[in-house]
Order: structure tokens, then C-alpha cells, then sequence
């Protein structure tokens, strides 16, 4: 991608909302959409380009709203539809596209077409999801396990077969294979492009190209067949922004959903310095310890798999992860610092950066002590599913503290004040009680505060040239405490070299980093080279 050809969302920092999490306008203890509506100036302020809402639809909430039941209508605790055209219009006005979250692996099991597919095996939506006869013994057609923990094939007695459900039970798999089932979400997305949406987040849009018969659930025969109907059906000629939530992607699959000739994606959102954090074993639930080299050249990695086509989503969190200043940086002593460095240090990537809500005020995970406070279906599954195997509650506790989705999920902290300023009720969630030192309404009026940092991180994304599409060289990949590379454009490089440790380290500069110009932020005369002595999580950006 180079600056004369470059689509609008190129020069944008997006931002994900959990409506649930965010703001509540009535009191519920639930945020909503009139709650999102009343922080669109600090969005502005904070310089998005687009906002990722996590989904709004009208669901029974088993997981949160990744479980529609009409993709239509909105969820009445959020609002109503002309709230969320409220919220398009007034997003538009500054210039903040709302991008959705399109959840078209499945449908909740209250969406009407499963209720017409359950009716009877002749119904005419039978075939919209995946059904199969039991085993000779009567259970389950296979041993296929859901994402949730527990079979992922549930009976329906009446019908006397097995419905396929890679999550909750709550969330019967579309079939994809159908094609009026796929020109029935097209229209949907169309019906929602006609309203006025940026763009979607496609919600683990690898898995519905699924071979169940041959045991394939990810990265499947079909997939980029349909994800190029869906693109000429819905896509083709309008100026929207896709990314896809893909875990499967690998380096050689990922330019096949976002290769720039191949009419799928904009961009790609792949996990695999997530997944270098887990324990290649025991999953998430058991982290391993954290290894700088190994997370500086898993990133250094997907910076050349788009270097030259496709397109990178740089994150550090979302709504399935813990936070990022917890998880990657220092969230006692050095937490100020620590968000600061990973901010610059993610921002300053080729790729479309995304802050997660309370990111950009250095928002921590939150300890809780008892199961009773996690409200995650996730969570709550294998609490149940690993006991009963006779793992320690204590040892599950402090793995779900450490990356459980409950984390990211804690309502915002606005102020210092009663429930964060995030309701006036009691929220759906416990609010973590270091909002009294961590809020936005602190931390948006220091200068060296987290905020400040990533507004001047948004604005450049917006202004340079060499941000957006210089090219990524990486330095000293095997360094234990610190990240280094430059990015040049044509004859213009970017140095930046961060400390990621809680201790003063003394850096030779190596000669291909060596600059002298000015300071990336504030533009002060400023020098790299030598030897140099830098704080904890010190960062340094000079600019030729
Ligand atoms: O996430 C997909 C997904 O695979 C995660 O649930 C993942 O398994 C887990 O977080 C890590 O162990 C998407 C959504 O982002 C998530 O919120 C939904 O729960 C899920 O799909 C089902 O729609
Ligand atoms: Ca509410």
C-alpha cells in the first residue's frame, strides 16, 4: 500500500467498544448506547478513526451478544435501532466510522431461523444449520469439543438429532454450505451498510469454511470461496473497512484473506503473540512465563508476512484478553511508563492499531478471589469442567485472573468516584476498585499521562507517511529487555527503541538505528546512537 493509493481507514487508529462495559446512561448497572453517544467528544478527543463495537444485537446474552437472535433489531438494554442510527450519525459527524461485529459462524439458539430448524427436520430452515443423526450408541456423532469446553454437538430431542455448536449450546453453527442461509446474512449486511455502518469485525470468520465430516473446523475447503461471494455481495464498491477475526491464520495463509487482488478482507486480526503466551498444553487457562525475544520475533514475523501485500491488525488486547499493561507490561510500579512504552512501541508498527476500552488510561486486570465474581461463560465452563477433573480452584482462579476474558471486561473507570462513574446502579460486573488512582478523568489531564501518549500516537497514524507505510526493520531480536527497529519511507526513518523492563538497561545502539533529527511527538532536536542508559520502560522515537 503506498500513500497515493491508500484507503481511509489506513490513517485510522481504531477503538473497540464492549457495549456492556462501557457506559451506562439509565442506571441498569449495563452500559448502553446513549451511554457510547455521550463519549463520542472523548473518542474524538482521543482521535479514532473507527470504533469496533462489539455486538449490540438483539441476543439472550449467553455470551454476551455473541449469540444473536435477530440481527436486525438491538438488544433492549442497549438502546433501540434509532439509538444505534443516533450513534451512526453522530459518530459520522466526527468523523468515526461504527464498525460492527457481524457473528455469522452461528446464531443464538433463540434466532428465529433455529427455531423454524428445530421444528421439524422437513422445515425449510432445517438446513440452515448443521445437523446430524446420533452414533450407534446414541451419542454424539463424533468427539469433536467446543471452544467453551464440553461436547460441541448437543441433541435436540424432538427432532432426535445432534446440532453442531463450536461455542455455548446457545450457539448453533450456521451452515454455510446453504446457500440461501448465506444470502440471507448478505442481506443483512447489506441492510446494514445501507444505514450507514463503516465497515464489520467478523467474528471467527475462519471456521465457516468447516469440513465437519472431516474433522476440519478452521481454514476449511470453502472458506475463501464464500468470503469472495460475500465480498462481491455485500463489499464490492463500497469504501468499508473488513477485518476478520482469524486464530487460524498462519504466515501462509493470511494474504489469501487479505492479499489487496483478492477481494476478501482489509485486513487480518491473528493471535499468534497471544497464543506464544499460553501453555502449549494446558491452553490459556495456564500461562507461561513471559519471553520478550519470543514476542518481539513472532511480531517481527507478521510485520514481513504484510510487508508488501495485506494488510496487519496490531493489538495488544481485546475483549477475549487480559489487559494489556498486566500482561506485557509492568501494572504496579512502572504502570504509567509501561503503558506508555507499549503504546508507542504497538502504534508505531505498520498495520491498523487497535486500543481496546481502558487501554489508553493503562487499565490493569483485576484480581478477584472468588468464582462468584467471573460472569464469563467461558470462564465459568472451565472452572466447572477442570475442577470436576481435579485441578485446584486456586490454581484455575489465578489462571482465569491472569488471562480470562472477565478482565478486559470490568466496566470502564471514568472517574474516581461511585462504580468508576460508569453507572449509578449496580453493575453487571464489579468494577475494579483501583479506579480510585486509575480513571480517565485523572489521567486525560496529565500530559505524560497514558491518554496523552495515544492521542499523539492517533494523530501521527492520521499524519505521517512513514508510519503508515514505511517499511519495519527490526533490531536485536534475541535482546532480553529491549525492542528496536526503524521504519523508513523513500529517504525518512523512525528509530524507536524501547526498554520493556522494570530496570535501567544499558543499550549499544546499533549503527542502523543511529539518527539524528527530532523527537517523533513534541519535534525537540533529538540523537540515538552510542550507548545510552534507559529508564524502565523507557522509549525513545527519532525521526530523520
Ligand atoms: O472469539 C473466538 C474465540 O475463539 C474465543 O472465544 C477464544 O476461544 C477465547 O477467547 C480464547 O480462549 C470470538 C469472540 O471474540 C468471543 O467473544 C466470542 O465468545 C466467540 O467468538 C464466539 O462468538
Ligand atoms: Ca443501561
Amino acid at each position: 500500500m503506498q500513500p497515493d493509493n491508500a484507503p481511509w481507514w489506513a490513517s485510522a487508529t481504531a477503538y473497540q467498544i464492549y457495549p456492556r462495559s462501557f457506559c451506562d446512561s439509565n442506571g441498569d448497572g449495563i452500559g448502553d448506547i446513549p451511554g457510547i453517544v455521550s463519549k463520542l467528544d472523548y473518542l474524538s478527543d482521543l482521535g479514532v478513526g473507527f470504533v469496533w463495537l462489539s455486538p449490540v444485537f438483539a441476543s439472550p446474552m449467553a455470551d454476551n451478544g455473541y449469540d444473536i437472535s435477530d440481527y436486525r433489531d438491538i438488544a433492549p438494554e442497549f438502546g433501540t435501532l434509532s439509538d444505534m442510527d443516533d450513534l451512526i450519525a453522530q459518530a459520522r459527524a466526527r468523523d468515526i466510522g461504527i464498525v460492527m461485529d457481524l457473528v455469522v459462524n452461528h446464531t443464538s439458539d433463540e434466532h428465529d431461523w433455529f427455531k423454524q430448524a428445530s421444528a421439524s427436520r422437513d422445515n425449510p430452515y432445517r438446513d440452515y444449520y448443521v445437523w446430524r443423526d446420533p452414533a450407534p450408541d446414541g451419542g454424539p456423532p463424533d468427539d469433536l469439543q467446543s471452544n467453551f469446553g464440553g461436547p460441541a454437538w448437543t441433541f435436540h430431542d424432538a427432532s432426535g438429532q445432534y446440532y453442531l455448536h463450536l461455542f455455548d449450546p446457545k450457539q448453533p453453527d450456521l451452515n454455510w454450505e446453504n446457500p440461501r442461509m448465506r444470502q440471507d446474512v448478505y442481506d443483512m449486511m447489506n441492510w446494514w451498510f445501507d444505514r450507514g455502518v463503516a465497515g464489520f469485525r467478523m467474528d471467527v470468520i475462519d471456521l465457516i469454511g468447516k469440513d465437519i465430516d472431516r474433522g476440519i473446523t478452521a481454514d476449511g475447503p470453502k472458506l475463501h470461496d464464500y468470503l469472495q461471494e460475500m465480498h462481491e455481495q455485500t463489499l464490492a464498491g463500497r469504501d468499508v473497512v473488513t477485518v476478520g477475526e482469524t486464530w487460524s491464520a498462519t504466515p501462509d495463509n493470511a494474504l489469501l484473506y487479505c492479499g489487496r487482488d483478492r477481494k476478501e478482507l482489509s485486513m487480518v486480526f491473528q493471535f499468534e503473540h497471544v497464543i506464544d503466551g499460553w501453555d502449549p498444553e494446558l491452553g490459556k487457562w495456564k500461562p507461561r512465563p513471559f519471553d520478550l525475544p519470543r514476542l518481539k520475533r513472532t511480531l517481527g514475523k507478521w510485520q514481513k508476512v504484510c510487508a508488501e501485500d495485506g494488510w496487519n491488525s496490531l493489538f495488544w488486547g481485546n475483549h477475549d484478553l487480559p489487559r494489556a499493561v498486566s500482561k506485557y507490561g509492568d501494572d504496579g510500579a512502572h504502570r504509567v511508563a509501561s503503558a506508555r512504552c507499549l503504546a508507542t512501541l504497538l502504534h508505531l508498527m505498520k498495520g491498523t492499531p487497535y486500543i481496546y476500552q481502558g487501554e489508553e488510561i493503562g487499565m490493569t486486570n483485576v484480581n478477584f478471589t472468588h468464582i462468584n465474581q467471573f460472569r464469563d461463560v467461558e470462564t465459568l465452563n472451565f472452572h466447572r469442567i477442570q475442577t470436576e477433573k481435579g485441578v485446584d480452584p486456586d490454581a484455575f482462579i489465578a489462571g482465569a485472573n491472569d488471562n480470562g476474558r472477565d478482565n478486559a471486561r470490568t466496566p470502564m473507570q471514568w472517574t474516581a468516584g461511585a462504580q468508576a462513574g460508569f453507572t449509578t446502579g449496580t453493575p453487571w460486573i464489579e468494577v475494579n476498585p483501583n479506579h480510585i488512582t486509575i480513571n480517565a478523568k485523572d489521567d486525560r489531564t496529565d500530559p505524560d499521562g497514558v491518554f496523552a501518549r495515544y492521542r499523539d500516537l492517533a494523530a501521527l497514524r492520521r499524519t505521517s507517511d512513514l508510519v503508515k507505510f514505511g517499511d519495519y526493520t527490526a533490531h536485536d531480536q534475541a535482546h532480553p529487555q529491549v525492542m528496536a527497529y526503524a521504519r523508513h519511507l523513500n529517504d525518512a526513518q523512525l528509530s524507536v527503541v524501547g526498554n520493556m523492563s522494570s530496570q535501567t538497561v544499558t543499550y549499544n545502539v546499533p549503527d542502523a538505528l543511529a539518527l539524528t533529527g527530532r523527537d517523533v511527538f513534541d519535534g525537540a532536536d533529538a540523537a540515538l546512537g552510542g550507548t545510552v542508559e534507559l529508564h524502565p520502560w523507557q522509549v525513545i522515537t527519532v525521526k530523520s
